[in-house]
């Protein structure tokens, strides 16, 4: 297996991640604006196939028609020139300050009705340049007081927002579908849909939710304490996994987008593994870009910035290497069958029965001897586990 990226991989890269200037709330920036068009050669270079954008990154919020065109033009000849191309774009209404409440859900509706058309403009642009995906992370749909915002409203006119869009890429034919990216909190005190379950929930009540899925993030969901490859499971297990968002976050703090593999690097190798391989029994894998969201540290010069991207590609690259020598390792295969891993496919009644079969099976219930069933045997899973992390660490195949 090479550890060189290749287009085939599908990896991309936000123009705000490596575009990130340094600043941060106790500081301004480190490194000088990224043009566009050196980072799309970059990018090419390191061997990247996509870019993503917001609108704001590629021409500065309040542009002019003349201005937003020139840089549109700028993007497309720096594309056609490398071959990149752009699997998603996403919209920003979190930095300007009139979406200081919120772009859909603002409770003033005249910002919501703004957010709308900004939505809209940039998903004509993406049409335009080929995405298949238009992320919609709600940054500041949020609040930071129970007081200050019905909820059930919010959810309301988010809902109102996107069947709007939905209805407006099926009446037009467009080939886009719609991934909502959950976040618990930041900048927003409390963020809607804080987490991939609540998103895939709010999806199932939607006009058209077959346009929707997720696009889940590591750190977003690990700030809020949850296990991402278990939740990503469940998006593949819903057919909801639109597009993913690559980093490293250790722990429950402040949103810390670095290098993935670069935080919980054990769920790192769980989730390579799921999205390569479908996990411990198989199963829908994922076959989307493998999208890095994450910020070069405001520590780096460019040449770390160029380093740090690299860096994601090589720990997904050396991750999906692991992934492979620990599913080829005949002592694995047999730690999993110690474990039982296997036997949660198989379905817990028997073919055609029913609840009366199952309440006179006596096998079942009155003559199951929960003392001795297990002769005092455990699982295994820890044997299983150590394995797991002797392969990611390399000491073993
Ligand atoms: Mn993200």
């Amino acid at each position: 297996m090479t550890l060189t990226p290749t287009r085939d991989d599908k990896f991309s890269f936000g123009l705000w991640t490596v575009g990130y200037n340094g600043s941060d709330p106790f500081g301004g920036p480190t490194r000088p604006p990224l043009d566009v068009v050196e980072a799309v050669e970059k990018l090419a270079g390191l061997g990247a196939y996509g870019l993503t954008f917001h609108d704001d990154d590629l021409f500065a919020f309040g542009s002019t028609d003349a201005e937003r065109q020139k840089q549109i033009d700028r993007l497309k000849q720096a594309l056609a020139d490398t071959g990149l191309v752009i699997p998603m774009v996403t919209t920003n209404l979190f930095s300007a300050p009139v979406f200081k409440d919120g772009g859909f859900t603002s409770n003033d509706r005249g910002v919501r009705r703004f957010a709308m058309r900004k939505a809209m403009r940039q998903l004509e642009l993406g049409v335009e340049l080929g995405a298949k995906t238009f992320v919609m992370w709600g940054g500041r749909e949020g609040a930071e007081y129970d007081s200050a915002k019905d909820i059930r409203g919010a959810l309301e006119r988010y809902r109102e927002a996107v069947n709007l869009f939905a209805d407006y890429v099926t009446d037009k034919g467009y080939d886009i579908r719609f991934a909502i990216e959950p976040k618990p909190n930041e900048p927003r005190g409390d963020i809607l849909l804080p987490t991939l379950g609540h998103a895939i929930a709010f999806i199932e009540t939607l006009e058209r939710p077959e346009l929707f899925g997720v696009n889940p993030e590591v750190g977003h969901e690990q700030m809020a304490g949850l296990n991402f490859t278990s939740g990503i499971a469940q998006a593949l297990y819903q057919g909801k996994l639109f597009h993913i968002d690559l980093n490293g976050q250790k722990g429950i703090k402040y949103d810390q987008d670095l290098v993935f593999g670069h935080g919980d690097l054990a769920n790192a190798f769980a989730l390579v593994d799921l999205l390569e391989n479908g996990g411990p029994n198989g199963g829908p894998t994922y076959d989307g870009p493998r999208h890095f969201d994450y910020k070069p540290s405001r520590t780096e010069d460019i040449s770390g910035v160029w380093d740090s991207a690299a860096a994601n590609m090589r720990m997904y690259l050396l991750l999906k290497e692991r992934a492979a020598a620990f599913r080829a390792d005949p002592e694995v295969q047999e730690a999993l069958a110690a474990s039982r891993v296997a036997q949660i496919a198989e379905p817990t009644l028997n073919q055609g029965e029913s609840y009366d079969d199952l309440l006179a099976d006596r096998t079942a219930f009155e003559d199951f001897d929960t003392d001795s069933y297990f002769g005092g045997k455990g699982f295994g899973f820890v044997r299983l586990n150590q394995l797991a992390i002797e392969h990611l660490m390399g000491a073993r195949g």
